[in-house]
């Protein structure tokens, strides 16, 4: 069997089982990469005055993973800059806080050389190797520069935006082009697939393949939705051990007589926080006889804290929790509970176990693993119920969850009291369908169907001449470019 080299941002696999990783990324990865020889290859989160080709390698809970440092101000550029500062928000529909710097742009380019310089020497003739997420769309493109002639994938986890939100971006046209040097891309959707197709064949002047390939820019790609799912196994295991137990008990001992309604979040603008209490604020306002019946928690641990968008972020949420809390409490009651840190994974669980709803109503999201672990975590004879954002990529598996439009106070309001009531069998039979979904398309799903798809869509290379028909200028291109016609950049 191939191995597989599994490339991202960052590198955290969590030593022990039940502890946190850093998002769903790494909590999806560290489960892919269990069953396959190969390593995990990325960034260690540390940063030095001056970078290095130099890289560490260790085994953690059976995964072998080889990191590399980056430059100070490397970080800031490609880390903060262009992936966090300009490429989140874009790709997010927050072109209100994009940022369009150059020299963010500049450093993004110069970290994917780098990680491929440093990457390259360690691949091997039969290697399939699959690149993750927004931080590394143009490293398939060095990669293929420095001469690397293997499969190589992209997944993107987050949404690809629309083509009017994509061009807003100076460089569009070379961000999308550099992912034609990959045979597969995946998307978490078949939306965000459709958005890919429809900047290229609209955008870079591309067409369809006779086989189903898409092909710009003189090459081609197979572009195909991939979503994500949980290892159900691992998260049940963690659902029922002594530290979710305990969580569950504490939580159970904190909302006696009330209903817990939760929220996991990452400080994200992305997960319609503030909307989110506006709707938490209208159905208390609505509803004066549950006011006493029901505690929000919401566990919102701070994320990318040195991009000024969060920092405002925070400042936004602590003064709206303060702020309802001191209209609705009571001398012996708050209505909600916010903790800005983290928790264990089996805490999690014991928490979500103990909540009779959960509210996921992110703005835009590319899947939300939090939707699937929540409704996991549930008792299957007296299920809890999951309020699903329609623009979270998972809204268009979990179509039994209550699924309302977060710009809408009154329809999150409506949603809450709607699951608060809602009938045991209800509960049980929306349960049921869900847990139906998730068991059939769970991580291993994914990973092995995104694996057999790049075995199968890797094509071999033609190599593109220039004009004295000497020296293979592109070595990947694999239709000739007269095949395509290209509109010239914008
Ligand atoms: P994230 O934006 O990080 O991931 P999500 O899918 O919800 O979002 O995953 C979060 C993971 O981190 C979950 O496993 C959750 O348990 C954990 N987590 C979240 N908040 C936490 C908290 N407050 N304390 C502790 N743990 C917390 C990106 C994309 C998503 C996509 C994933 C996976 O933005 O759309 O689903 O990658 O592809």
């Amino acid at each position: 069997m191939s191995r597989l080299i599994v490339v991202s941002n960052r590198v955290t696999v969590p030593e022990r089982p039940g502890e946190a990783p850093a998002g769903g990324l790494a909590v999806a990865l560290s489960a892919a990469l269990k069953e396959y020889s190969g390593f995990w290859f990325g960034w260690s989160g540390a940063t030095t005055s001056e970078f290095s080709n130099r890289i560490q390698m260790r085994r953690i809970n059976d995964v072998t993973v080889v990191t590399v440092d980056l430059e100070e101000s490397d970080f800031q550029e490609y880390y903060n800059g262009f992936a966090n500062g300009t490429l989140w928000p874009l790709f997010h529909y927050r072109i209100d806080l994009t940022a369009y710097d150059r020299s963010f742009s500049e450093g993004y380019e110069r970290v994917n050389h780098r990680f491929a310089q440093t990457l390259a020497p360690l691949i091997e003739p039969d290697d399939l190797i699959w690149v993750h997420d927004y931080h590394l769309i143009p490293l398939g493109r060095e990669l293929r520069l420095l001469g690397v002639t293997n499969p190589i994938g992209f997944f993107l986890h987050i949404p690809w935006p629309a083509p009017q939100i994509l061009t807003t971006l100076p460089r569009h046209r070379k961000l999308v082009e550099s992912l034609f040097s990959y045979d597969l891309v995946g998307f978490q959707t078949d939306e965000w697939l459709w958005a890919f197709e429809s900047y290229v064949l609209g955008e870079a002047g591309g067409a369809w393949a006779a086989d189903g390939r898409l092909q710009a820019f003189g090459q081609t790609l197979r572009a195909q939705a991939f979503p994500i799912g949980l290892d159900l196994e691992e998260f049940q295991e963690l659902a029922r051990s002594p530290v979710a137990l305990r969580a569950f008990d504490r939580m159970a001992a904190h909302s006696v007589f009330r209903s817990l309604i939760v929220g996991v979040d990452r400080l994200d603008y992305s997960k319609g926080l503030e909307e989110r209490l506006y709707g938490f604020e209208a159905f208390l306002e609505q509803n004066p006889e549950l006011r006493r019946e029901v505690l929000y928690l919401q566990v919102a641990p701070t994320s990318r804290g040195e991009v000024e968008a969060y920092q405002d972020l925070r400042g936004r949420i602590d003064a709206l929790c303060g702020r309802i809390n001191a209209i609705y409490a009571d001398m012996d009651s708050a209505p909600i509970r916010y903790v800005n840190r983290g928790y264990r994974r089996d805490e999690l669980a014991g928490i979500y176990r103990a909540a009779s709803v959960c509210l996921v109503t992110p703005l835009r999201d590319g899947m939300n693993l939090v939707a699937k672990e929540y409704v996991a975590a549930q008792d299957p004879d007296d299920p809890g119920v999951l309020m699903l954002s329609r623009f979270a990529g998972a809204a268009r598996q979990m179509t039994e969850a209550v699924i309302v439009n977060p710009y809408s106070r009154e329809e999150l309001a409506d949603g809450l009291k709607l699951a608060l009531s809602m009938s045991l069998a209800e509960r049980r039979a929306r349960y049921e369908s869900l847990m139906a979904g998730i068991r059939r398309s769970n991580v291993k799903v994914w990973r092995d169907s995104f694996v057999d798809a790049l075995a199968t869509a890797h094509e071999p290379f033609l190599p593109l001449m220039d004009g004295a028909g000497e020296e293979p200028v592109l070595p990947r291109a694999r239709i000739s470019p007269s095949d395509v016609s290209e509109p010239s950049e914008a």
